[in-house]
């Protein structure tokens, strides 16, 4: 039976387990990455692990997200991060080198290793053979400490690629379609392998693109072979040493298939607010825009810049439209001004941001109220672009650029056929500089004894929650519905961002944007639940979204289904997820219910899998589910697995 390359790379790093679908595993890790929202947590709690060394081959920390520095925490944040990171044993990337994900991709990426990255994202380097996983801070802490990293065994599927693009139609119009198949949860507990003849018509940064949306699926991951394209991509980066084949076997098995001709595939728009909200572009074709972006770890590389350059040379941006792009890298910045391409936007009147995150992430080029934005970037949940109740389409980079000269959207193909202008074509850069004067190598063991950690006002120590009571008891703080993101839970944008390394504060933010009063009345009740509805927790990877409520007393969440991420994060930080066993249960129940479930300690401890939940304002018995390895468990009993690490720690 021929394997294919997901089995392959799980397999030569198995350290636990079966590879049966949905059976935990444990996987050695060779690389992690994190980002500056997330790392102080994960450093904070690599410290409180007492540990003095990184023990993982490549470790990375990149502050891309939060790099205006609009307050003082913020400049702290990263010289924390700074000073830790080198102490350890991590590359720091400064503010402005680029986004994490893809300056990774450019300097560490390596074929058939293993990446955990704290940061939803991470799946990109699996767009040149990585196995490429994003997960909670902590379980990067854990990582970079030298341990596995558990999940459950994926179904792997088998994306059955053929023909080529048209003109016009790019690779984020694939993804976008897979999302219009599969939906946000359509790729739960699965990892998608592209294969087929048409890989062979797609360059590596345009399967970047690919593998990094892919997480919008809920997928675990998704992965591209490593073959004679991804070596081109080697040569250009001058680290061809770094570069394997890795390829599935001939007649490899997989658990499902889905077949995906790119020759059919036209240019695509997520509608708002959810990135599966797919339509033709020609659907909404017309509908006025006010503000354009091009950029994020999706669509901000060479190749995207230089095509929007491409279609821009000699234009003007609509002089309605205000149009902003954010480059991914720092390296692909400076290559696209040396070859004259910068020069081309400015010249049409396009605002070249500094390059990261940015407003991707609500981070500056708000939205003003009642008006559209249409980005080529990964996510449009509501609120995300720092304005409640935006509108915010997702699109390729191609129908940024023709919607920003025409002040509407429009779909690209008529960029030809009205003004003559030649499709770009998706180009990598010629040559991917490895002199990068803003990433910080780590110090040696010598120089790291010497290094004081700039430890900040605002960066508080790890918190631990207590172990698990013998009963769980409180009322519902909060019913809300499906596809609730961690962006709802905890929101991003400048104002809040700041408090990451600091949870008491941070606490005071859930459920925000949503729901001002959450905070003050969790308070007042001492804690309590949260219900939700089908995969709850969908989107950014950040655990704050499971530690500040746990701050706040929250104790366990019951929703129609979870996100694995944030499942994870509930479980690390000992909340008890729950499931309905019957979907009636959501509906007995009502915010500000009072329930309890008896003797929880005690059915964790039998591996109880369904538990009665006693509705007590109602008189009434609802089954609810849990779905724990025995490892979880044991987390759960403990307070969480900080606290299980600190009772058992690693070797
Ligand atoms: C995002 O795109 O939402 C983020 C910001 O990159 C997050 C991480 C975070 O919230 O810190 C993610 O995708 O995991
Ligand atoms: Fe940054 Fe946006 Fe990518 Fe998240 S999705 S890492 S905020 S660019």
């Amino acid at each position: 039976m021929g394997k294919n390359l997901t089995r392959k790379i799980l397999e030569a790093h198995l350290a636990e387990g079966r590879l049966v679908p949905g059976e935990e595993i444990g996987i050695r890790i060779d690389q992690v990455l994190a980002q500056d929202l997330t790392a102080t947590q994960a450093f904070l709690q690599f410290e409180a692990m007492g540990l003095k060394r990184i023990r993982c081959k490549v470790a990375a920390c990149y502050a891309d997200h939060n790099v205006l520095h609009f307050k003082p925490e913020h400049m702290e944040d990263h010289l924390y991060l700074q000073t830790a990171s080198r102490k350890y044993g991590a590359w720091f990337g400064k503010p402005a080198t680029g986004i994490g994900h893809q300056i990774h991709l450019e300097h560490f990426a390596i074929p058939g290793e293993t990446v955990l990255g704290a940061d939803s994202h991470t799946p990109h380097c699996g767009g040149v053979g990585m196995f490429a996983v994003g997960a909670g801070g902590l379980d990067v802490a854990i990582a970079m400490a030298g341990g596995p990293y558990y999940f459950d065994t994926p179904v792997m599927v088998r994306v059955n690629v053929t023909g080529e693009l048209r003109p016009w139609c790019t690779a984020k119009d694939v993804i976008l379609e897979l999302l219009r198949r599969l939906t946000v949860r359509g790729g739960k507990g699965k990892v998608f392998e592209f294969v087929g003849p048409g890989i062979k018509t797609l360059n590596a940064q345009q399967r970047v693109t690919v593998t990094n949306m892919s997480y919008e699926l809920g997928a675990t991951t998704s992965i591209f072979p490593s073959d004679e394209l991804t070596k081109d991509y080697y040569r250009r980066l001058g680290r061809l040493d770094d570069w394997r084949d890795m390829l599935p076997d001939p007649d490899a098995e997989y658990d499902e298939t889905l077949n995906i001709d790119i020759s059919k595939i036209e240019p695509l728009i997520a509608l708002p607010s959810l990135p599966d909200k797919v339509v033709p572009v020609r659907e909404v074709a017309g509908t006025k825009v006010e503000q354009v972006m091009v950029g994020s770890c999706t669509n901000g590389s060479y190749t995207d810049l230089q095509a929007v350059a491409r279609v821009m040379k000699g234009r003007r941006v609509h002089p309605e439209v205000y149009f902003f792009l954010h480059p991914s890298s720092r390296t692909d910045l400076e290559q696209l001004a040396r070859e004259g391409y910068v020069t081309d936007l400015v010249a049409a009147g396009v605002n070249v941001a500094e390059p990261t995150c940015g407003a991707c992430i609500g981070f500056g080029h708000v939205p003003a109220p009642g008006t559209k934005s249409l980005r080529a970037i990964n996510r449009n949940f509501n609120g995300r672009s720092g304005l409640t109740d935006d509108q915010v389409y997702l699109a390729s980079s191609e129908t940024a650029a023709a919607t920003a000269i025409k002040g509407v959207i429009t779909d690209p193909r008529d960029l030809s056929k009205e003004l003559g202008i030649q499709a770009p074509r998706a180009e990598l850069p010629s040559t991917i500089s490895q002199e990068n004067p803003n990433l910080i190598p780590p110090a040696d063991e010598r120089a790291a004894a010497r290094i004081e950690i700039h430890h900040g006002e605002n960066i508080r120590p790890a918190p631990v929650k207590g172990p698990l009571e013998p009963v769980l008891a409180g009322v519902v703080l909060i019913k809300v519905g499906d596809d609730i993101t961690t962006d709802h839970i905890i929101p991003a944008g400048a104002d809040i961002v700041g408090y990451r390394s600091n949870i008491p504060k941070l606490a005071e933010f859930v459920f925000h944007r949503m729901d001002p009063g959450f905070s003050l009345r969790a308070k007042e009740h001492g804690g309590g639940f949260i219900v939700g509805g089908d995969n709850y927790g969908q989107g950014s990877s950040r655990e704050h979204a499971a530690l500040a409520p746990m701050h706040l007393g929250v104790r366990g969440v019951i929703a129609k289904s979870f996100a694995r991420i944030h499942h994870a994060n509930l479980v690390n930080w000992g909340l008890l997820p729950m499931t309905f066993a019957n979907p009636v249960g959501y509906e007995s129940i009502e915010q500000g219910d009072d329930l309890e479930i008896q003797d929880v300690r005690g059915l964790l401890e039998r591996g109880a899998e369904t538990f009665v939940l006693r509705n007590k304002t109602r008189s009434k018995e609802t089954q609810v589910k849990v779905d724990l390895t025995p490892r979880e468990r044991a987390y759960l009993l403990a307070g969480g697995k900080l606290a299980y690490v600190g009772q058992h720690p690693l070797h």
